[in-house]
């Protein structure tokens, strides 16, 4: 079940529309956003440099500090009079990046999400809770779109209120669920809680998450304790929101809605553009959209690109699922670490819960890594040697996979609080840095 023609187009039919179209978008930041004028002109850079795709590389990048630089309007490319829709996400530091969309730009948000739902193989007799955030967020109203475009009755439950999304779940029926991983995870757990049995109460089949880096041991859990089919959805407000790759069920692989976004991988450190396969930053031109088109946007997300051909029948490019962001990863007595790969390693140990908390301290000089894991409710607290065995365990089995030290605190069921939205797992006690 494929959405649209576009995703199954020939490598040359793609090339040729990605090139008319990146034509287009530069012609448009060129002459319409004075941010880009200025820096191509001192690149000494027109748009008709770009001869190719391949040409593409000589453009220079963007960053979010670029948007923020220009806050709040600043690099639109239409007037406010086109604008139908603004979103804005909250960095940790710093003002918020402001997003505005046309209602062309809408289309074809709910065109990619509508791509992405299909492969999971949404269709008009869905049911749909839709737990992710209603707001600035792009989460809530880019599902929403998606969902209505084709014809699925969506239940727009937003986040939060966990004992009323069960009761929803429950006498409402949804069979499809979407919620931000950490989320889902704790639906499941307050579900138990509540007496419902998740598979006789509820009728989910298939969920749609996204918007934070998941391992693969969380996601095989949430599916496992869902009983669901575990679709992945990638995106960034910068670029459309959420609808920018989304796996099938041939793979975990993300299909790129490649026609609208153009994915380039990097070195970040030496900029070089990485070949097929190589992990790096990716980076994305935005091929279609008209109120704010990027050029070489720097997500700051660690993936590799394939061209290898899936099964399912679809053409695009695929990225594995995001690593981490460049600025989380965790510099660690010379180690490279993602919070997401100790969470794999953390899925892989009985008796504890998918809960943690990895908090980076220093010590005289020396920076420390202390992770605080929730045993599960299986483990009884008085067995203290039962308890000393598993922290070391799971000590071992870091140090042997990810080759970091780690001191390991085990909590009590329920003690780390829940997120309803992005799940912050990284708390930097260090002044000045966030990095080890
Ligand atoms: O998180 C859009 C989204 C909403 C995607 C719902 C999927 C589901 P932002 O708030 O702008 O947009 O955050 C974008 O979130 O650069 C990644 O670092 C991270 N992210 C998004 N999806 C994934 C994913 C939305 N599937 C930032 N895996 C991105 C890992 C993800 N990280």
């Amino acid at each position: 079940m494929i959405w649209s023609k576009e995703e199954t187009l020939s490598k040359n039919s793609l090339k040729a529309l990605q090139y008319a179209r990146l034509k287009e978008i530069l012609e448009r930041v060129y002459y319409l956003v004075p941010f880009y004028r200025k820096k191509f002109d001192e690149c000494g850079i027109t748009p008709d440099t770009i001869k190719s795709l391949d040409d593409l590389q000589k453009l220079p990048f963007t960053k979010k500090q670029d948007l923020r630089d220009n806050y709040p309007y600043g690099m639109f490319a239409v007037p406010m009079g086109e604008i139908v829709r603004i979103h804005s996400s909250s960095g940790t530091t710093g003002k918020p990046t402001v997003v505005g969309y046309t209602q062309e730009d809408m289309n074809i948000w709910a065109e990619v999400m509508a791509r992405a739902f299909r492969m999971g193989g949404v269709t008009s007799s869905d049911i749909m809770q839709n737990s992710h955030g209603y707001g600035l967020f792009t989460g809530g109203l880019g599902f929403h779109a998606a969902a209505e475009k084709m014809k699925v009755a969506v239940i727009p439950s937003s986040t939060g209120f966990t004992s009323r999304q069960l009761l929803l779940l429950k006498d409402f029926g949804a069979t499809v669920l979407t919620a931000t991983p950490s989320f889902a995870l704790h639906l499941a757990e307050a579900a138990k809680n509540e007496g419902y049995d998740i598979k006789k109460d509820f009728r989910v089949r298939a969920g749609f998450f996204g918007a934070e880096p998941t391992s693969i041991g969380m996601k095989d859990e949430i599916a496992k304790v869902w009983g669901i089919e575990y679709h992945e959805i990638y995106g960034m407000s910068e670029i459309i929101g959420p609808g920018v790759a989304c796996n099938c069920n041939h793979s975990r692989l993300l299909h790129f809605q490649e026609d609208h976004f153009y994915p380039e991988i990097i070195n970040p450190k030496t900029f070089e553009v990485l070949p097929e396969g190589e992990r790096g930053e990716l980076v994305v031109t935005t091929l279609t959209k008209q109120a704010l088109p990027l050029v070489r946007y720097r997500t700051g997300d660690i993936t590799s690109i394939t061209r290898v051909p899936c099964k399912c029948g679809r053409t695009t490019a695929r990225i594995e699922s995001i690593a981490g962001r460049s600025d989380d990863m965790l510099l660690i007595g010379g180690v490279n670490v993602f919070p997401s790969q100790i969470e794999h390693v953390l899925s892989t140990i009985d008796g504890i819960a998918l809960h943690y908390q990895i908090i980076a301290k220093k010590k005289g000089h020396l920076d420390k890594l202390e992770i605080n894991v929730e045993v599960d409710e299986s483990v009884m607290a008085d067995d203290v040697a039962k308890l000393e065995n598993l922290k070391a365990l799971i000590s071992k089995a870091l140090l042997n996979n990810l080759y970091i030290n780690v001191e390991v605190k085990l909590v009590a069921p329920k003690s780390i609080e829940r997120s309803e939205g992005k799940a912050v797992r990284v708390i930097d006690e260090r002044k000045n840095s966030g990095k080890i």
